[in-house]
């Protein structure tokens, strides 16, 4: 399958997936390459205008998500997204040094192709460090509590999290986020929509977003979306996403 040019891509990858892997331990959080910014113990994540290294290997989340799947959607379908962001981003003025996150809270100013690529940037840049090898396990603690607090069992939230990436016509995405008052809500948008934006029906910070895309998920899974959603909660780094709402 690979070319050369795309064995040099994942050999490149790999190395520098080693070097965010040497930051860990070192007390900076790798969730977004190292952005997440400490400010008067309120934690912000801030993402930029160009991907960030993928926190695994491609092969790493097999057999959930299959290596072709994790190259093509990281290196052309996730590429292009960042690649057309930064196209409008400096067409429209938009100022690149400040987080993509400002910019999507007020997207309707800007143009149909800077809401949809910086909504396809920003939503990647979450899914790619909302999964690790073999996932990681939701431990016990605030995050936890109150997810159970809401939903009644993790479960039951698994359960409706679902139904809202299985029911979400075309494409989109499904969401877990925290609303202004920190209460936890599932959602979904079309497109790459997201809840940071102010066209959204849907409003908060994201903590954990699933892509319904065909992309996604068709060359292992074809129509059987069901299943590839079944699977993906194997695959989730839950450590990631508590800490995503621990800085909320
Ligand atoms: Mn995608």
């Amino acid at each position: 399958m690979p070319s050369s040019y795309n064995r040099r891509r994942f050999i490149t990858n790999v190395s520098k997936t080693a070097a965010v892997i040497s930051l860990s331990g070192t007390g900076v959080s790798s969730l977004f390459a190292g952005e997440m910014q400490t400010n008067n113990k309120r934690r912000y994540f801030s993402t930029g205008f160009e991907q960030t290294p993928l926190p695994y290997a491609y092969a790493d989340l097999e057999p959930v998500i299959d290596t072709m799947t994790m190259d093509i959607h990281y290196n052309r379908h996730a590429a292009a997204y960042a690649l057309n962001l930064r196209d409008a981003a400096k067409a429209e003025g938009v100022n690149m040094k400040e987080p993509l996150e400002k910019v999507l809270g007020v997207v309707s100013k800007y143009s149909t192709k800077l809401r949809n690529n910086g909504g396809g940037h920003y939503n990647h840049e979450l899914f790619w460090h909302s999964m690790c090898k073999g996932g990681a396990e939701l431990k016990d603690g605030s995050f936890r509590n109150q997810l159970i607090k809401q939903f009644g069992s993790t479960e039951a939230f698994q359960s409706q999290f679902s139904d809202a990436a299985k029911n979400r016509f075309g494409s989109g995405w499904a969401w877990l986020y925290a609303d202004k008052d920190k209460q936890l809500r599932i959602g979904s948008t079309p497109n790459q929509d997201n809840p940071l934006m102010d066209i959204s029906d849907i409003k908060g910070t994201p903590l954990l977003g699933l892509d319904v895309w065909e992309h996604a998920y068709y060359l292992k899974y074809q129509n059987k979306r069901a299943d590839y959603i079944a699977g993906w909660w194997k695959v989730v780094n839950w450590k990631s996403v508590e800490e995503r709402y621990l800085g909320v």
